[in-house]
C-alpha cells in the first residue's frame, strides 16, 4: 500500500505524539490534572501532545488550518484546508490508567474530511483512510462488520457525564436498543469508538453532543471501511451538530430507526 504524502505526514505525527503520551502515562500519577467543565479533564499530557501535533502538522504544511481540542486554533493562510485534531481522545480512561485512548487527526479540505488518523498507542493500532483508498489497520485492510441480524449485533456508545443534559434521551436510546441486540459497549473513547465500527469490531456507535475533533476523522475510516455514518439528525452536519450514527450497510436501517425513534 501507498499513502499520500499527508497521509504518512498525518501517521509520523501521532506516533510521535503517541510516544509522549505513553511516557506520560507510565507515571500517569504524577500528572497535574484540572477541569474544564463538570467532568471535563485535562492534563499537562494532552497539551504536551497537542503541541507536538501542532509543530508535526504546522511544520510540514504551514499554510494549513488547525484546531485542536486543547486551545490551538490558526486560520491558515490556505482557506480550503485544516487540521482537526483530538490529541487525547478518552482523557478519563488515560487519568484512571485504563489502556484505552487514542490521538484523533483528521484532514479537511472544502468543508469535507479527506484524511483521517486514529491512533492508539497502548495498543499499537494506527487506524487510517483516505476519501477513495480504503481504510486500514498497521498494514491491514478493514471492513464494517458484515452481520445482518440485530439480535447479533453489538454497538457502543458514550454515556452522558458531568451532568449533560443528554442522559435522559441517551437512557431513552438504551431501553429500547438493548432489547434487541446483543449488547451496548461504553469504554470511554469515541475516536475508538467509530474505528472499532470500522474494523468490524462493533456493529454500529452513536453519540450526542460530541465536538468536531472527536469525530472528524473517524468518518472518512468509518466511510472508507464501507460503512455508513450520518448526522443523528438527518437534516444536520456531523461536524458541526456533534451527533453523530453509523452501522455496518446491512444494519444502519433498524438501528437508525431505533435511535432516531423514526
Ligand atoms: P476527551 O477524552 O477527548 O475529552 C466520550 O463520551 C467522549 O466524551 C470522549 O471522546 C471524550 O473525549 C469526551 N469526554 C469528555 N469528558 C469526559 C468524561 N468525564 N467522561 C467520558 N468522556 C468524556
Ligand atoms: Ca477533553
Ligand atoms: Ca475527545
Ligand atoms: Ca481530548
Amino acid at each position: 500500500m501507498t499513502f499520500s504524502a499527508n497521509l504518512n505526514i498525518m501517521m509520523k505525527a501521532a506516533r510521535k505524539a503517541g510516544r509522549s503520551l505513553v511516557k506520560d502515562f507510565r507515571e500517569v500519577e504524577n500528572l497535574q490534572v484540572s477541569m474544564k467543565g463538570a467532568g471535563d479533564f485535562v492534563s499537562r499530557a494532552d497539551v504536551a501532545a497537542e503541541n507536538i501535533l501542532k509543530e508535526e502538522l504546522m511544520g510540514a504544511r504551514p499554510t494549513y488550518g488547525f484546531l485542536g481540542e486543547e486551545g490551538t486554533s490558526i486560520a491558515g493562510e490556505d482557506p480550503t484546508r485544516r487540521w482537526i485534531v483530538d490529541p487525547l481522545d478518552g482523557t478519563t480512561n488515560f487519568l484512571h490508567g485504563l489502556p484505552h485512548w487514542a490521538i484523533s487527526i483528521a484532514l479537511e479540505h472544502k468543508g469535507q474530511i479527506v484524511s483521517g488518523v486514529i491512533y492508539d498507542p497502548a495498543k499499537d493500532e494506527m487506524f487510517m483512510a483516505e476519501k477513495g483508498e480504503g481504510a486500514w489497520m498497521n498494514d491491514m485492510r478493514i471492513r464494517a462488520s458484515g452481520r445482518t441480524r440485530m439480535i447479533e449485533s453489538i454497538y457502543a456508545t458514550g454515556l452522558p457525564f458531568g451532568g449533560r443534559a443528554d442522559l435522559p434521551e441517551t437512557l431513552k436510546d438504551l431501553s429500547q436498543l438493548l432489547p434487541v441486540c446483543a449488547g451496548v459497549r461504553r469504554w470511554g473513547s469515541a475516536a475508538l469508538d467509530m474505528a472499532y465500527v470500522a474494523a468490524g469490531r462493533y456493529d454500529g456507535f452513536w453519540e450526542r453532543r460530541l465536538n468536531a475533533w472527536d469525530i472528524a476523522a473517524g468518518i472518512v475510516i468509518v466511510r472508507e471501511a464501507g460503512g455508513l455514518i450520518q448526522p443523528l439528525n438527518p437534516e444536520g452536519d456531523i461536524v458541526s451538530d456533534g451527533e453523530v450514527i453509523c452501522a455496518n450497510e446491512a444494519l444502519f436501517d433498524k438501528f437508525s430507526k431505533i435511535i432516531r425513534r423514526a
